[in-house]
Order: structure tokens, then sequence, then C-alpha cells
């Protein structure tokens, strides 16, 4: 059977491919299986206890998940910030990496679904995957032409570097593949000197435990130096990606709307957080871990009226919010003044407990 081409038929069918949007295909079967690295990094316990792709390797990592495709379209929206060129953080002011400063899987799901629409009408069937569980989202992107895997296992592409989200559409239908090209890092290492943790020290491998991106989605008790880390980040880390040369395009700027502010965030309530950030990966959909992130951010980015406003919070219902609380005033250097506005004999928490008596040391 003669192969479609895809751009072709999608002009034909009226169907407008954004600007900030590449495609491109792979003919199926592929034989690719990323389940063997998936799994590596699951024994070495660089995964961090993650479930995600993880837990089920053999399935995530098949590239030939479906008898009946038999193409892959590979696409990627690309979020370059073009905006304001500033990259300093007032006191008080946290920073959320830019894939998530808004909802970018928004247009990216959009442009899939007007794909999935055009193929349910010529009953051409389709599976998609973004973001998913069941699926490595990378699997295909080197094969596909659209660019490499660097160092920091980012997906890079030329003229967009690592600024880029991708999903995948198995489709039913033959259509001419893309030739793969040749990229690579070559010998430049920036994302692995910029990692503040040495999360990438193994070049194309991340040891999850040291990623600051993995602890501010992560519902474990955040280590002790990871905290200090963290800076004032919020929410995402874009240190290994803001470092990427190939990224770094004439239109390359850091994007204001990133900023927030950390005392407004932890003032507000769960609800309002969760509606707020409903793209953001919340454990338990809990606004508290929200919250914490927004108190390690202040402790480390402190404003005038921080210490004031964070011993408040030692009567917070929660417990999470104690918890750091506590080291936040640790951190802040106030710790001699704590026992003015917190009672550890009140205390109902063993872990709070714990970690009070841990810094008082
Ligand atoms: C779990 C997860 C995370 C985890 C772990 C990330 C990781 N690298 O695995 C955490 C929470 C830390 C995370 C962070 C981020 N994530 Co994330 N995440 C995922 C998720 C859900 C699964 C990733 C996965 O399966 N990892 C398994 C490991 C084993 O894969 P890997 O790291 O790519 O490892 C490969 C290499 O080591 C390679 N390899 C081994 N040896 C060698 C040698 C050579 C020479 C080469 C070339 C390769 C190579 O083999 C492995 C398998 O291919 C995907 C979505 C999805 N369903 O796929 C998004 C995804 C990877 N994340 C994404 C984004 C945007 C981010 C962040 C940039 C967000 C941020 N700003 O904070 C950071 C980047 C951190 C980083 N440097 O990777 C995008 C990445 C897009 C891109 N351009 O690549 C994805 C694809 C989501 C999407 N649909 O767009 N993420
Ligand atoms: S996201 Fe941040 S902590 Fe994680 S590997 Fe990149 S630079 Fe390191
Ligand atoms: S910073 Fe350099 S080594 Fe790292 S991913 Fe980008 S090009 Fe590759």
């Amino acid at each position: 059977m003669k192969e479609k081409n895809l751009f072709n038929y999608l002009k034909i069918h009226k169907v407008e491919v954004p600007e900030n949007i590449n495609i491109s295909i792979v003919s199926l079967p592929s034989l690719i299986s990323k389940t063997t690295e998936i799994k590596k990094s699951k024994n070495e316990n660089k995964h961090a206890n993650m479930k995600f792709t993880f837990s089920d390797p053999e399935y995530s990592g098949l590239g030939d998940k479906f008898e009946w495709a038999k193409s892959c379209i590979v696409i990627s929206y690309n979020y370059i910030p073009k905006s304001v060129n500033n990259h300093s953080f007032a006191p008080g002011e946290g920073a959320i990496a830019l894939f998530a400063a808004e909802d970018h899987y928004k247009p990216l799901k959009r442009f899939m679904n007007n794909l999935i629409e055009l193929f349910d009408n010529k009953h051409i069937q389709t599976h998609e995957f973004i973001d998913s569980p069941q699926h490595y989202d990378r699997i295909f992107f080197n094969t596909s032409g659209l660019g490499w895997q660097g160092k920091s296992t980012m997906m890079l592409s030329p003229g967009i570097g690592p600024w880029q989200l991708i999903g995948n559409l198995y489709v039913s239908e033959s259509f001419d593949s893309s030739d793969q090209k040749k990229f690579s890092c070559g010998s430049c290492n920036l994302c692995q000197i910029s990692c503040p943790t040495g999360a990438l020290d193994e070049e194309y491998t991340l040891d999850s435990n040291k990623c600051i991106s993995y602890w501010l989605q992560s519902p474990e008790i955040i280590p002790h130096d990871m905290r200090s880390y963290i800076g004032n980040r919020f929410y995402g880390c874009d240190e290994c990606l803001t470092s990427c040369p190939p990224g770094q395009t004439k239109d390359f700027n850091i994007d204001l709307t990133s900023k927030v502010d950390l005392k407004r965030i932890i003032k507000m309530s769960n609800d309002e957080l969760i509606n707020s950030y409903s793209w953001f990966y919340i454990p338990k959909r809990n606004g508290d871990y929200l919250k914490r992130n927004a108190l390690i951010a202040l402790a480390n980015n402190p404003d005038r009226s921080a210490v004031d406003f964070i011993f408040t919070l030692l009567k917070s219902e929660s417990e999470i919010i104690r918890f750091y609380s506590i080291w936040a005033i640790w951190k802040l250097q106030r710790l001699g003044d704590l026992p003015q506005h917190y009672d550890v004999s009140f205390e109902k928490s063993e872990l709070v407990k714990d970690e009070y008596l841990r810094l008082m040391k």
C-alpha cells in the first residue's frame, strides 16, 4: 500500500499546524523499546520511588504497543519564552519553571484532538499519549528526526533546545516516515555543571533523588540539604534547561509571569491553590504541598516580614505547615525566638516534635 504524506494530508483536510508545533512520523513496527533503560534506572533507585512510567516499564517502554498501529506521529509543542528579559527576583518572590508558568499542555492537547477528530472521521484508529504513566513520551523523538536526547536527558531540537513538551499519537494509517538526523551535544556539558545538586553527574542519566524538580512534586519529607538547594523555586526547576546552548535562541527570554508572591500562596485556601494551578502535579491534590514549597522558598528568599509571618504559621492546623515552619525559622536563624511563639509540649504531631528537637540540638 502506498504511504501518504501526512503534511499533504493535513493540508487537504485543512488542519493547520500551529507555528510552535512540530510533527514527525515514525513507521511501525519500530522495534524500539526503552524498557531496559527504564528498568535500569529503577533498579539503581535513580527513580526515587516514583510511579509514573516506572510502575510498568515492560509496557511504558514498549514502542510497538498496538498491532493495528502503522505509524506514530510525534508532536512537540515549544514554549520558548519570548517576552521580557528579567531573570531577577525580589525578596519574597518564588519561581515557577517555564513549562508550568501556564498550562502549556493545553495547546498540545488541542492540536492532538484536532488530529484525532480528523482521523475519526476517516475511520482511522488512534491512541494518544501525553504525560501518561503508560508511555515513555521521549521514545520516538530521536528516530523521528525532531532532535536528540541531551546529557540533561531532555529532548533537544535545533532552534528550540529543551523548551518543548512531547506527545505521541499512534495511528492505523501508514504515513511517510521522517528521516532520522545526526545531532549530538558534542563536548558540551553545561547542564551537568549548572545543576545545583549534581543530579546529572552521570551524563544522559538523571538521579531523581537529587533533582529539585522531583522534590517539589514529592509527598515525601524533603531532606534538609535539598531544602536549601531548592532556593526560591516554587514549582519545577529550569537550571539544566536555561544553561543549554541549543535553547538560547534569538527569541529566548525569561518571562516575568513565572514569578509568584510566596506569602500570598501560603495565605490562599487549598481549594483556591488547586484551582489556580490545576495543571501542576500536586501530590494527593493536597494544596499543603504547594504551601510547603512556598514556605521553603520564602525561607531561602525572605522579605522583611517573612519571619513574623512564619511565626504565625506555627498555629496552623496543618502538620506539614508546622513541620516546615520550624525548619524555616531555623534557616532564618531565629530559633532562639521560637519558644515565645510555640510551645512544643502542646504539639500533637510526633513528626513535628522530632523536627523541633533535631533542630534545637
Ligand atoms: C517521571 C518524569 C519526571 C521525573 C524524572 C525525569 C526523568 N528524566 O526521568 C522528574 C519529576 C524529575 C521530572 C522532571 C522534569 N520533567 Co518530566 N517527566 C517524567 C515522565 C512522566 C516520565 C519520564 C521517564 O519515563 N523517565 C524514565 C527515565 C529512565 O528516562 P530518561 O531520564 O529519559 O532516561 C533515558 C536516558 O538515560 C537514556 N540513556 C541512557 N544512557 C544513554 C546514553 C546516551 C548516549 C543517550 C543518548 C541516552 C542514554 O535512556 C533512558 C531511556 O531512554 C515524562 C512523561 C512521560 N510519560 O514520558 C515527563 C517528561 C520527561 N518531563 C518533562 C519535563 C518538561 C520536565 C522538566 C523540564 C520540568 C521542570 N522544568 O522542572 C524536568 C526536567 C528534569 C530532567 N533533567 O529530566 C518533559 C520533557 C520534554 C523534553 N523536551 O524532553 C516530559 C517528556 C513530559 C512531556 N510529555 O513533555 N520529570
Ligand atoms: S531540573 Fe534542576 S535539579 Fe533537576 S537535573 Fe535539572 S538542574 Fe538539576
Ligand atoms: S547543556 Fe549542553 S550537554 Fe547539556 S543537554 Fe544542552 S547541549 Fe547537551
